[in-house]
């Protein structure tokens, strides 16, 4: 079973689109009975030997963040001494990291971040660059947030992070408002 990063998403593994880890695959048997799983590594494609000849139904869990670029479910004949071959492929579908700056105007300011193409994007705040950061506010569906205040006697640290269907993305950079 060989579950690769379908970079370019076209349901084909092509020259350097390398092994993916971390799909759950599971083989049941005619009966619907689990007979093999495993996870699936960046290193060999998982093999499930000793398999009796038979039809077997083999399904891909994705892992986090990659969506199929191919049928999650696929029907193996196996005969006798001899194998069946079983690809699966997967894009990531997490969204970027946005690249975060601000402009900070009297006691207002305004950060605004790039485009990930995703559905919100989260502020997250922190008092210190190495402290905790927690949300600040509601997610928020554009490209901006407008602020008053940032109390004068204290520093913020923000970072964004995008989200889609798929999950989070990465954290943007952080960016200071000085006191
Ligand atoms: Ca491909």
């Amino acid at each position: 079973m060989t579950v690769f990063d379908d970079a370019n998403a076209n349901g084909i593994q092509d020259a350097g689109e390398s092994l993916l880890a971390n799909a759950q695959i599971t083989v049941k048997d005619a009966g619907g009975a689990v007979v093999a799983s495993g996870t699936s590594n960046t290193t060999v494609p998982l093999n499930f030997p000793n398999l009796a000849p038979g039809t077997y139904t083999v399904t891909e869990a994705n892992p986090y963040g990659y969506s199929s670029t191919t049928s999650d479910v696929v029907t193996a004949n196996v005969t006798a001494g001899g194998s069946a071959p079983v690809l699966f492929g997967d894009v990531v579908c997490l969204p970027g990291a946005p690249e975060l700056s601000y402009d900070r105007h009297g006691n207002e300011f305004t950060l605004n971040w790039t485009d990930v193409f995703a559905t919100s994007y989260q502020i997250y705040e922190s008092p210190t660059l190495t402290g905790t950061f927690q949300p600040f506010g509601s997610p928020v569906s554009g490209l901006s947030y407008s602020g008053i205040d940032v109390q004068t006697y204290q520093d913020h640290y923000f970072l964004v992070i995008a989200a889609n269907n798929c999950g989070q993305g990465q954290p943007s950079n952080i960016v200071q408002l000085q006191k």
